[in-house]
């Protein structure tokens, strides 16, 4: 391979599945590069040795003076900006990205970024489906995991689409600088990730990249933290759970039934809706907003949103044994998410919610689940690294028990539950104590319902 002379060097901080997407990019465009990681066997090393085994790679302790002396560095999310090799860079004048920005400036289609503290997954699944439906090519990409894993640049190997829509988290978004997407929105904003962020508004300023340069924007009603801060010189679509207004979608009210609609336009009856709770109908909300900005025609959104069915491991239904339902909601990992997926669940059955949560609380505030608890929960089943810490904040009349592993957290709470009640796991934290992920969480957790039967 040819690597184009010149002394300075870019460099990829990051060898997981972004820094291989931006080392592919790279090699492609015969740039001269190196990739540095500071852990010793980064999950994307064979992968790299295998497809550029030139390609010179630092691991281990990160060193001040490649950082110092880069061309530029292509950060990874999971790199925070704040690491003091970056910042020294910073303040020397090495100029930072990452594959975002990278990516942008690349494709000519427009983009849909999405943020927000929950939802994103939902919101951009539900994108996809309204797309589809309009018979529009995408590409779908960004701060997706598992089985949709697709690191952005990754998708310019799929050929030229008619939309990309890209989930974007706050770590994306920290290197961000122009985004310049067709359509962006901060879906909503709670606390996540208190171990990055100094505070609130620290983790707030970095999700309000998604509007540099954005040609249309989308905003919450309900959240103020979902608007601009700054003036923006673009049209703005609006969604909210009050009637809509003239750029909106909203709620009508009629003979007693809530209909989704957009100015006086029913689109769909919320029993219509396969999925369930307030935060989802915020979802199809943001979604079907999201299309209308793009010009889709509402005949296909009403198809898209009525078909939609959720996905595994949020709220999604288990298994109903002897009258006590099953919720695995793993992919509550912050507090914001298991605060929705309680009431929405709560409203929806006749009994109580027996809650199993625990894991990594990535510095949260975990008072806001008292109240919900409160009012809906009957027990609460912890596990995992930060399991006395949330205990110590309930009423000392809720009762609360410290399972050992997930199938004693299971059948603890099946033996305290009454037909009419639910078993949910929305565990408000990381699961990487106990879990590779949060989908191996979910999966135990429903092997374990399983072992019940
Ligand atoms: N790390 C090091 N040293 C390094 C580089 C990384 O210790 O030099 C650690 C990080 O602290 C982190 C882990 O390695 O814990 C992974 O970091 P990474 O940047 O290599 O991750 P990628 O494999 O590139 O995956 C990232 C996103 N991960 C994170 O932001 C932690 C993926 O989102 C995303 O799908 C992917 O880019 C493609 O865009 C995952 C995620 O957990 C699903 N996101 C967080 C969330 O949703 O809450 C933000
Ligand atoms: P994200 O991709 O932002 O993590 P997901 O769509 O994967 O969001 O949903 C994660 C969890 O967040 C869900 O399991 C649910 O508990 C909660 N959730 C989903 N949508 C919302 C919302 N609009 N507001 C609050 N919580 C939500």
């Amino acid at each position: 391979m040819t690597i184009n002379s010149g002394k300075k060097t870019s460099v990829i901080v990051g060898l997981g599945g972004t820094g291989l997407s931006c080392a592919k990019y790279y090699a492609g465009k015969k740039q001269k590069f190196k990739v540095v990681d500071s852990r010793n066997v980064p999950p994307g090393l064979t992968e790299l040795k295998k497809i550029l085994p030139e390609i010179e790679c630092e691991l281990g302790k990160f060193n001040m003076q490649t950082f110092l002396e880069a061309k530029e560095l292509i950060v990874s999310p999971g790199v925070s900006l704040k690491t003091p090799e970056i910042a020294c860079a910073r303040e020397a004048g090495v100029q930072i990205t990452g594959d975002i920005d990278i990516f942008s400036e690349l494709v000519c289609s427009p983009i849909v970024g999405v943020t927000g503290s929950n939802g994103k997954s939902t919101v951009v699944a539900m994108l996809a489906d309204i797309l589809k439906k309009a018979n529009k090519s995408y590409g779908l990409g960004g701060n997706l995991d598992g089985a949709n894993f697709k690191p952005a640049l990754d998708l310019l190997a799929e050929g030229k689409k008619d939309v990309y829509v890209l989930e974007l988290s706050s770590f994306q978004l920290e290197t961000t600088k122009n985004l310049s997407a067709e359509v962006g929105v901060i879906l909503n904003l709670s606390e996540d990730h208190m171990d990055r962020y100094e505070s609130l508004d620290d983790y707030h300023r970095a999700k309000l990249n998604i509007f540099n340069s954005c040609k249309q924007l989308v905003i919450n009603r309900d959240d103020s933290r979902s608007f601009p801060v700054a003036e923006i010189d673009a049209p703005v679509w609006d969604f909210g759970f009050s009637r809509p207004g003239v750029n909106g979608l909203g709620l009508l009210e009629e003979d007693g039934d809530q209909y989704l609609a957009f100015q006086f336009e029913k689109i769909v009856s919320v029993n219509e809706l396969k999925i369930f709770g307030q935060h989802n109908i915020s979802n199809v909300l943001a979604a079907s907003t999201l299309a209308m900005a793009l010009g889709i025609d509402l005949k296909y959104i009403r198809k898209a949103i009525r078909e939609f069915s959720g996905l595994p491991h949020r709220c999604q239904w288990v298994a109903n044994i002897n009258g006590v339902e099953f919720y695995n909601d793993s992919k509550g990992t912050n507090v914001g998410a298991t605060v929705a997926a309680v009431e929405g669940l709560g409203q929806r059955i006749d009994g109580h919610i027996l809650l199993i949560a625990g894991g990594v609380g990535k510095g949260a505030d975990f008072k806001p689940l008292v109240p919900i608890i409160n009012r809906w929960g009957k027990e609460v089943i912890l596990l995992g690294q930060d399991a006395v810490e949330i205990a110590t904040n309930f009423d000392a009349d809720i009762k609360t028990y410290f399972a050992t592993d997930m199938r004693d957290a299971v059948k603890a709470a099946y033996d305290n539950a009454a037909p009419g009640d639910a078993v949910l796991l929305s565990p408000a934290c990381a699961s990487f104590d106990m879990y590779e992920n949060f989908q191996h969480r979910g999966e135990s957790f429903i092997s374990s319902v399983e072992n019940l039967q």
